[in-house]
């Protein structure tokens, strides 16, 4: 019988389950680049980049190792624009009766190779997913039963089954998480080490000449240096672990402007499409930990993204979809902001993260949550725009990962799956996080006039807006108690002002 083993642009990890199942004497590969991927959403051009050339370092490992590997290189003009065509063009050339794929990242792959084995009667074998900690299935029975999904107890489970950060069945410090010692807004002390980045070799340099020019997406080309091989990400994580960690967790939340990464460990492309494993990110991290190389809030705050948040969203992503991408429960009508896609607004928090976006398809955690996120919920954007945005933006970005941080974390949109409450805040924790605020000609002390930050008056409108969703959730009281100290002339005025940014957004 044939085997045929698809290996996705994202599924680069050498772990790979494809290469224990298959038989290189026996069995081919696939890989390709393909239009339809490259552009079902404006990708940033960087990340097409990284993409293709993390592909062609990875196919000539296989090659390298002996595998019968088919390569379809990127193409405009071919007739291969999907996945699809891609297998129907191997299927004419080398019939196989059974498709192998690891588990897709996105439910629309998913469904589509589900399609095309269906229409051709082929077998088609779904292997785990190794860029994962763990199998779907610790998310699935650990969900099982329960009403509320909440990251901190599944954590919990996460540290006791990996044994992260633990002593005798107890975390090592005497508190699971450490976050609440995690929010101090930066002021100079320790400086920021740049990151050295890794600069393009002749593979990424001829990916570049190749799109650069004749093929337009979102972002600047200039300056791309992401690992694309598994040693070039491991340098990276070294160069985090001894220069950011240390204050990882002191500024996990602070915002400073004219900074792009602060003390992040810009990981997330290459974990995203196996470059690095989990695992050993960990590890190196809780060695540095144990070597007294920094403090236990840096390294639990770490460990706890990625076995956390990481395998959380990705279980939640499974466990809704495809019902979980339609959802829109706070009913937001607006349209996304033009100036979104240019980062042409006056508002100086958000013209920083959208420019640093442009130039590196890169903004950091609270960039993404407090200010771009923030500012789409205050307006009321409709989910589904919001989410194309970031899928499209990030160098990390992919359907299990985007949508339920954008749907959920930041648009509330799933009802509260992946948030008890939303991340609503005004201009306050925006002034409260860095130093944006005394760079903006909007007055973050105002709340309605010509030269408030829009922040406050959209924030309090949010918050009337839907006081019967929210008034009554125990984490909200306070916000609820402020504005009942409002009269009701105080509430009009905020709302016409929060009236006239929406008619006037892209002006702004
Ligand atoms: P660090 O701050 O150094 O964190 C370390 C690692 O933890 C990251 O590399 C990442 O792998 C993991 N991590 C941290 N937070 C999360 C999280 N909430 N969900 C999943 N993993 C997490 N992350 C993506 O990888 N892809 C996305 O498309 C993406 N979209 C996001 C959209 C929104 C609206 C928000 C609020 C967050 C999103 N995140 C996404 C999560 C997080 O912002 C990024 O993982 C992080 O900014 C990447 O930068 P870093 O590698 O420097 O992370
Ligand atoms: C994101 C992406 C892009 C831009 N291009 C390709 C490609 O040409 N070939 C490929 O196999 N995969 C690509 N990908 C990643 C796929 O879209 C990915 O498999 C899904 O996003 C699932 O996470």
């Amino acid at each position: 019988m044939a085997r045929l083993g698809l290996i996705l642009g994202d599924q680069l990890n050498p772990n790979h389950a494809l290469l224990d199942e298959l038989d290189p004497a026996m069995d081919a590969l696939l890989m390709g680049e393909v239009v339809d991927e490259a552009s079902y959403v404006p990708h940033h051009i960087k990340k097409i980049v990284m993409i293709f050339s993390a592909m062609r370092h990875r196919a000539e490992d296989l090659k390298k190792a002996g595998w019968r590997l088919h390569y379809h290189p990127f193409d405009p003009d071919s007739a291969i624009k999907s996945f699809s065509d891609l297998l129907d063009a191997q299927y004419g050339r080398d019939p196989f009766d059974e498709l192998l794929v690891a588990q897709p990242g996105e439910w629309r792959v998913l469904n589509e190779l589900q399609t095309w084995a269906s229409d051709h009667d082929i077998t088609l074998t779904i292997l785990p997913d190794r860029r994962f900690i763990d199998d779907l299935s610790v998310f699935n029975d650990w969900a099982q039963g329960k009403k509320q999904f909440r990251m901190e107890f599944f954590y919990r489970l996460m540290r006791q089954k990996t044994g992260y950060l633990m002593s005798g069945g107890e975390p090592v410090g005497g508190v699971w998480n450490l976050d609440a010692d995690n929010r101090k807004p930066y002021k100079g002390d320790p400086p920021i080490v740049p990151i050295k980045g890794s600069p393009p070799d002749a593979i990424t340099q001829s990916v570049i000449k190749e799109l650069d020019g004749h093929w337009s997406s979102f972002g600047e080309i200039e300056g791309f240096d992401y690992p694309v091989t598994p040693a070039a990400a491991l340098e990276a994580l070294d160069e985090f672990i001894e220069h950011r960690l240390v204050a990882f967790g002191d500024f996990q939340d602070a915002l400073v402007d004219g900074e792009d990464y602060l003390f992040h460990s810009r990981l997330s492309s290459a974990l995203n499409v196996g470059l690095l494993d989990p695992r050993v990110v960990c590890e190196r991290a809780i060695n540095a930990y144990e070597k007294g190389a920094a403090p236990l809030n840096a390294v639990e705050g770490f460990v706890r993204q990625i076995i956390g948040w990481r395998e959380f969203i990705r279980g939640v992503y499974w466990h809704f979809m495809p019902e979980y991408a339609e959802r829109n429960t706070l009913d937001h009508d607006q349209a996304l902001p033009e100036w979104y896609w240019t980062g042409q607004t006056q508002m100086r928090c958000l013209a920083q993260a959208i420019d640093a976006t442009r130039r590196n398809a890169y903004a950091h955690h609270i960039q993404r949550l407090m200010v771009t996120g923030n500012f789409a919920l205050l307006l009321g954007v409709i989910p589904e725009e919001i989410c194309r945005w970031y899928l499209a933006v990030y160098i990390d970005a992919y359907d299990w990962v985007e949508l339920p941080n954008t749907l959920g974390m930041v648009m509330h949109a799933d009802g509260g799956v992946v948030g008890s409450k939303p991340y609503a805040a005004s201009g306050k924790y925006i002034q409260r996080m860095g130093d944006h605020c005394k760079h903006c000609v909007f007055n973050v002390k105002e709340t309605v006039g010509e030269s408030a930050c829009p922040f406050n008056s959209l924030y309090w409108d949010f918050l009337i807006r839907h006081r019967e969703r929210f008034a009554g959730n125990a984490r909200m009281r306070m916000m609820y108690r402020n504005v009942d100290r409002m009269d009701s002339a105080q509430q009009a005025s905020i709302q016409e002002r929060a009236q006239w940014i929406k008619e006037h957004i892209n002006e702004l």
